[in-house]
């Protein structure tokens, strides 16, 4: 079947060479090649450097755990349909995790606390797994493994969690605002509300629905006036903030997410010691960042058609020396600019420079660099840019359709991945 568009991330996947699927791996198991790999790496890296210094404790869990966990938390019936059939070992029964959740919340119990450690914001890079139904799966916007940028925060009251909501939306909109997303343009905000009358999909307690509905109501109308309300997308434990966005074949999705849960903390006995010296019932946010890293990158490889920023891009830096007498030069110059942890590549093609230029081009590499014998005599590199003569990126970047010396160079591609422009 044709793809529809040209920027459609699954063709670009395969042109950029990012990642691909195999029919002996599995539908929906996504294999990230090393430059696919790359930019995953670059945004877990943003965001978990990003969530440590705002308070978050990054942990590791386990993929799988005894189906008794995920009775206890209600996984198992309310999204049974979603998850992978139970693995039999030793006479009991194990799933592969759909959600971090219940995870989290046994590490949480593993020892007391006090109202004073409150919030407590349990962040991992969670690899997850569910049984999406096979007409759905769609590239990396929707797979059958994932990992979400996931949290839970155990809070000491109502108030409390709504505030944190409020930390996790201004994360999510500081990480939109790097990516150059923009709210009404790229992505909007839904309120996602439950259905009393469906009890077999959602968690029955009418009071706490409401009473969870109305704080994720009120925090959005306070932060950004306009925003759409849908019936019957809510969790089975509780109402959501969803940060929707729509793909270049117009196919919307949830891309980021709040979460308020009155539910869990009831069914794992979620307690804190108060003032008073007894336990009182926490409140819980679930929330994720950047989402997962496979529907991110999925709305980020469209939004750039697959011309990445310089911090995300898979090769940096492609270095092209235009004969064979300036390949020990270059190579100097590559290994320059590898100590500096910018990711090069040298082309030693016997190809014409014109066509080298051209070819870093349409591989999107954001900077080429040119070395003949002017450069070698001189000690210095001229740069190339992908980006067309005149556009800003080009005349602003590391000194674009200039001769300069690799330390020069250095510095300002260093600096331009840092201000992640
Ligand atoms: C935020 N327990 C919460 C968590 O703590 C949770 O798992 N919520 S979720 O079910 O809504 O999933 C979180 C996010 O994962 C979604 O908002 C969506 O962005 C992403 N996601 C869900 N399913 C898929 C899928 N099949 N492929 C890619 N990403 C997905
Ligand atoms: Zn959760």
């Amino acid at each position: 079947m044709p793809e529809a568009n040209e920027n459609d991330h699954k063709k670009l996947g395969k042109e950029l060479d990012l990642f691909t699927f195999s029919d002996t791996v599995g539908k929906g198991l996504p294999l990230f090649t090393s430059k696919g790999a790359t930019i995953r790496r670059e945004l877990e890296r943003l965001v978990v450097d990003e969530e440590i210094k705002r308070g978050y404790s990054h942990v590791y869990t386990p993929d799988i755990a005894k189906l008794d966990l995920y009775k206890k938390s209600g996984h198992y019936p309310h999204y049974k349909d979603s998850m992978y059939a139970p693995i039999a070992i030793d006479d009991e029964e194990f799933m592969l995790r759909p959600m971090t959740c219940p995870h989290h919340f046994e590490l949480y119990l593993s020892k007391p606390h006090s109202y004073k450690e409150l919030p407590i914001r349990i962040a991992e890079m969670a690899k997850l797994y569910r049984y999406e139904q096979s007409g759905e799966l769609m590239g990396l916007q929707r797979v059958r493994s994932m990992c979400l940028s996931d949290a839970h925060i155990i809070c000491a009251s109502e108030e409390q969690a709504v505030e944190e909501a409020g930390y996790a939306l201004d994360l999510i909109e500081y990480l939109s605002n790097i990516f150059g997303l923009k709210l009404g343009v790229d992505y909007r905000y839904r309120l996602s509300l439950g259905d009393r009358a469906n009890t077999e999909k959602y968690y029955k307690n009418d009071a706490a629905w409401e009473k969870g509905e109305a704080l994720l109501r009120g925090l959005l109308k306070k932060r950004v006036g306009e925003f759409e309300e849908a019936k019957d997308e809510a969790a089975f434990y509780g109402p959501k903030i969803d940060i929707q966005m729509k793909n270049v074949n117009g196919k919307e999705d949830t891309a980021f997410t709040v979460q308020y849960d009155f539910c869990m903390p009831d069914k794992f006995d979620l307690t804190y010691i108060g003032e008073d010296g007894q336990p009182h019932r926490a409140f819980v946010i679930h929330r994720s960042s950047i989402g997962t890293l496979e529907r991110t990158m999925a709305f980020l490889i469209e939004k750039y058609a697959g011309a990445f920023p310089l911090w995300l891009a898979p090769v940096q830096v492609r270095i092209l020396p235009i004969g064979e007498g300036h390949f020990a030069y270059a190579t100097e110059v590559m290994d320059k600019l590898k100590t500096a942890n910018i990711r090069v590549e040298l082309d030693i093609s016997d190809e014409t420079l014109g066509k080298k230029i051209r070819g870093a081009k349409t591989e999107k590499i954001p900077y080429a660099l040119v070395i003949g014998d002017k450069e070698v005599t001189e000690s210095k590199v001229t740069v190339e840019s992908r980006d067309p003569e005149g556009k800003p990126s080009a005349s602003n970047g590391a000194g674009a359709g200039k001769s300069i010396s690799i330390e020069e160079f250095v510095d300002k591609v260093k600096k331009e991945i840092q201000d992640k422009k």
